[in-house]
């Protein structure tokens, strides 16, 4: 198969909410990370073509936990469009997605263009105009979320959905790697943590991108809106779900789903 016959086969599991084995199960046992990202484009163009705009790439597997797991050192993204936007406090019908799941994250929004190599913490701090909360629903294409990591980076990261929080914050107002967050559905506590869950602090997620992005000659833009990666892990979700997180100085953010 083609790349872009590959990036069609994710995409349709997408849209038909329907699970697939994972890629370098049959279809291409020996793909690299690079060629990952280029099945990942080829998703990307197709969502443009359907007339989707891009909110803001987003960074994944950012937690010591989740980087062990999958035995790498690098974090990776994929990218949020605009139809993947939930608004804050809405319900989301569990019949949309295959089987997802939702983690607490800090999201960038950026006032100046950010352009790799060598970006650091403190460059991605003085470029933000603000932060703010949210949750990210991720929903792998794959059966029982079972992939490798060009499997997961070919399928967007993962990407399904996500609630921001209303409450946007000036990132030097805050020490963004001592946000305590703590996660809850129905009331009851589910994961909690902090931001420097996300490699030591959420900006140093943003520089990493930045420099990732560089290797392929781009940059991030001036108000694209960046997910940073979760500080909890991922919760399943199921139907009668109230989610909540709640980030300190960030406020609270919720959806149901029904
Ligand atoms: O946003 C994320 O960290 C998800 C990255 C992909 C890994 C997964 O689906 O668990
Ligand atoms: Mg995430």
């Amino acid at each position: 198969m083609t790349n872009k016959e590959l990036a069609k086969f994710l995409l349709d599991a997408e849209l038909q909410r329907k699970e697939v084995v994972k890629i370098t199960s049959d279809k291409v046992p020996n793909l690299t990370v690079e060629e990952a990202y280029t099945i990942q484009e080829e998703i990307v163009n197709l969502k443009l073509e359907q007339g989707h705009s891009i909110v803001g790439p987003k960074m994944g597997l950012t937690s010591r936990a989740k980087m062990k797991q999958m035995n790498v050192e690098e974090a990776i993204y994929g990218y949020i469009f605009d139809n993947m936007v939930v608004q804050e406090g809405s319900e989301i019908s569990l019949a949309d997605f295959i089987h997802p799941k939702v983690e607490a994250e800090i999201a960038f929004i950026l006032g100046k263009d950010i352009e790799g190599p060598g970006i650091s913490g403190a460059q991605v701090l003085a470029a933000t105009d603000y932060v703010c909360s949210a949750l990210e629903i991720i929903d792998s294409r794959y059966e029982n979320f079972n992939f490798t990591l060009p499997d997961v980076i070919a399928d967007n990261a993962s990407s399904s959905k996500v609630v921001f929080g209303n409450k946007i914050r000036r990132p030097e107002d805050l020490d963004l790697d001592l946000v305590g967050t703590v996660l809850s559905i129905n009331g009851e506590i589910k994961d909690l943590g902090a931001g420097a869950a996300v490699l030591g602090h959420p900006a140093n997620s943003v520089a990493m991108l930045a420099n990732m992005l560089h290797r392929k000659g781009e940059k991030l833009k001036a108000g694209q809106v960046i997910l940073t990666g979760g500080i909890t892990g991922a919760v399943h979700l199921s139907y009668g779900d109230h989610v909540t997180a709640k980030l300190d100085g960030l406020g609270e953010v919720t959806f149901s789903v029904g």
